[in-house]
């Protein structure tokens, strides 16, 4: 099993610093701006993006959380149906800019379900999106607005995305099988 290191603890402070300025540069500051974490890694990623965001703009910026589940045989192999868990969003997201958090893009699939659950529930004024990785092998029109990296892959490889809040180290890793 091959295994690579692509992102060191520096590049995805360096990512994350960009993305909080992109996200405050596209929406002209952050009034409407909202984000909302994906669980897991998407959930700590949101956050620090909204902590740097609050550093450069010295405004509070809402986290939310969605749970989607995707049921997987195995990590390579994709299933058709995400299930939403369940979503915890304690602020009034209509006409909103909500951004989406996610740490890998892959299929969309995910993406698509927390679509679903975030519409149920408002009226926003747009929704972006917002991933550490972009894998690539979209299955759906779906694309984020703001990427970390793009990290052109084979169907077998598996990224793994390590945050200190959840995995006692800051690095993202790509295997072969
Ligand atoms: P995450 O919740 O931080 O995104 O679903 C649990 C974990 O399994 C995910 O963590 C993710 O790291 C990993 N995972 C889920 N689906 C896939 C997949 O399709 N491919 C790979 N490589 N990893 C996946
Ligand atoms: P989707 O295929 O729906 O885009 O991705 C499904 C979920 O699995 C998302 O939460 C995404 O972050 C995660 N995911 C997909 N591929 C990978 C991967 O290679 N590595 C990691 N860590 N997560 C992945
Ligand atoms: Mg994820």
């Amino acid at each position: 099993k091959f295994k690579a290191k692509i992102m060191d603890e520096k590049a995805i402070q360096r990512a994350t610093t960009r993305i909080a300025h992109e996200i405050i540069e596209k929406n002209k500051g952050v009034e409407d701006v909202v984000l909302v974490g994906i669980k897991t890694r998407g959930v700590p990623f949101a956050k620090r993006i909204a902590e740097k965001i609050e550093d450069i703009e010295k405004e509070k910026v809402n986290v939310g959380t969605i749970d989607i589940t995707l049921y997987r045989d195995d990590l390579t192999k994709v299933d058709e149906n995400p299930i939403l868990n369940d979503t915890e969003i304690n602020f009034d997201i209509n006409e909103k800019i909500v951004v989406l958090v996610d740490d890998v893009l892959y299929t969309g699939r995910t993406v698509r379900a927390a679509l679903d659950g975030i519409m149920d529930i408002a009226r926003p004024k747009a929704i972006q999106l917002a991933v550490l990785i972009d894998r690539g092998h979209r299955e759906l029109p779906i694309r984020a607005d703001y990427v970390g990296k793009n990290v052109p892959t084979s169907k077998a490889e598996v990224i793994r995305v390590q945050f200190e809040e959840v995995d006692q180290i800051n690095q993202v890793t790509i295997s072969k099988f």
